[in-house]
């Protein structure tokens, strides 16, 4: 083409998303169109993918506003269970708020809370039987916190102390739990999912009746190992729950850059040919009733589910972030699906099963345990007072026999370290 055609054509341009709201910006979410309870069906749990496509652009909500619970996926659940999940909450948002301080008085070197998320976690772990397999990312310490995981173990971990079961070998907060079928976390964002798909196609092909579950945020979805997660799920019918926590931000990054301007995150399902649910992450009955429904489709056959879980991140990333500096202060407060541990509070007590002083009482509690727990484990160490795992131990546990190099090394660095005075 010659350069005066080229002239009178339109020149390209490149849309740039941008978060609504930055640092200082009053916040109005009055636009935000927050679907009736009894809008979404439930479908039967074979249902084909392409009858239940509204429910990955709609939200799934089982508690309204005003506490009451209604529509067709209201789980049955006991008032005393109910309880026990509002208690889980708790606890975790307790633990989150001591080792934040913790790691403020310089304890440990990070730590990151899921504030305003408990929900996603706590719920889906009442969903799931206790040994179905578990592939978390960082933000899913409510898991293991739901399966009655030691509190003073986790601490160890996060203390990289003699305790710890890791050996510091992992970053703090990135547990591995065999026993409470919790795999390993990786700093490496979605590796997790291909590996859940991968866990549950075993399962299946071994004849097992265990099914996987895993947990990416939104801003995950961007990378390539979602979607082979999806590929694979999809092609193989694998038993699998593919969970997407979109808390609305990736560390600075609003979730507009991983997409959402265009389309909801449940929708990715429908590319694939999977079912997806997009729910009120903040609704802990939606969530349980959600992850029950994918885990009956799991356990006869039906294949994988893709659930968004919509939520807000109240807090920082992590003890590295400061996210006044890009979003505005507001946000939290102003987010129209509340609170989880409030919103849940709220129906145990419109249905006359708890009540201020109960919930006072509870958080008390909560502290408590975790302040005892938090005493026991710093017994064994906390960040640079020396008391971790002596450093040889770094060479264990990778081969069967220690090949003679690293044997060799090992050594070296012992000689060194004696000779630095170390
Ligand atoms: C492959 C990879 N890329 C980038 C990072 C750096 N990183 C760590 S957390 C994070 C944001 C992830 O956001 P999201 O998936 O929404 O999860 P959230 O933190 O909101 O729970 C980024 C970019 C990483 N750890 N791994
Ligand atoms: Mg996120």
């Amino acid at each position: 083409m010659d350069e005066d055609a080229r002239r009178n054509m339109r020149p390209l341009s490149l849309h740039v998303p941008e978060p609504r709201f930055r640092p200082g910006d009053a916040v109005d979410f009055a636009d935000f169109d927050i679907p009736d309870v009894a809008a979404a069906p439930r479908p039967d749990i074979g249902a084909m993918p392409e009858e239940m496509r509204s429910l990955a652009y709609g939200l799934v909500r089982v508690l309204d506003l005003d506490g009451a619970s209604g529509g067709a996926w209201a789980p049955r659940l006991s008032p005393e269970r109910l309880v026990a999940m509002l208690r889980h909450m708790a606890l975790v948002r307790a633990f989150d708020d001591r080792m934040y301080r913790v790691q403020r008085q310089g304890k440990t070197s990070f730590y990151m809370k899921c504030t305003g998320e408990e929900a996603t976690s706590i719920a889906a772990a009442y969903a799931l039987d206790r040994d179905d397999m578990c592939f978390p990312s960082y933000r899913q310490q409510g898991l293991l916190i739901a399966r009655d995981w030691s509190l003073v173990d986790m601490m160890c971990q996060i203390y990289s102390n003699r305790g710890d079961r890791l050996k510091g070998r992992q970053m703090p907060i990135m547990y591995s739990a065999k026993e409470a079928s919790f795999f390993s976390i990786s700093g490496n964002l979605a590796t997790q999912m291909p590996q859940a798909v991968g866990f549950a196609m075993a399962s299946a092909s071994r004849g097992d009746t265990r099914i996987a579950a895993c947990w990416c945020g939104e801003g995950s979805t961007a990378e390539g190992d979602f979607h082979s997660a999806c590929t694979f799920a999809s092609v193989y019918r694998a038993p699998v729950i593919i969970n997407v926590i979109n808390n609305q931000w990736a560390i600075s990054s609003f979730s507009g850059f991983a997409g959402a301007e265009s389309t909801t995150f449940a929708a990715r399902a429908v590319g694939y040919g999977i079912a997806g649910l997009r729910v009120d992450g903040n609704d802990a009955l939606a969530v349980y009733a959600a992850t029950e429904w994918a885990a009956e489709r799991a356990r006869n056959n039906f294949g994988p589910t893709l659930i968004e879980h919509f939520t807000y991140r109240a807090e920082g990333h992590s003890t590295s972030d400061d996210p006044t500096k890009y979003r505005s202060a507001e946000e939290r407060s102003a987010w129209p699906l509340g609170d989880p541990i409030a919103r849940l509070k709220q129906h145990l007590i419109a249905i006359g099963a708890w009540d201020e002083e109960r919930h006072a009482a509870m958080d008390r509690e909560v502290a408590e345990e975790v302040k005892a727990a938090g005493k026991e484990a710093e017994k064994q160490g906390v960040l640079g007072d020396g008391l971790h795992q002596p450093f040889t131990t770094m060479f264990e546990d990778v081969f069967e026999e220690l090949p003679w190099h690293l044997e060799e090394q090992s050594r070296q660095m012992v000689e060194e370290r004696k000779a630095a005075g170390i």
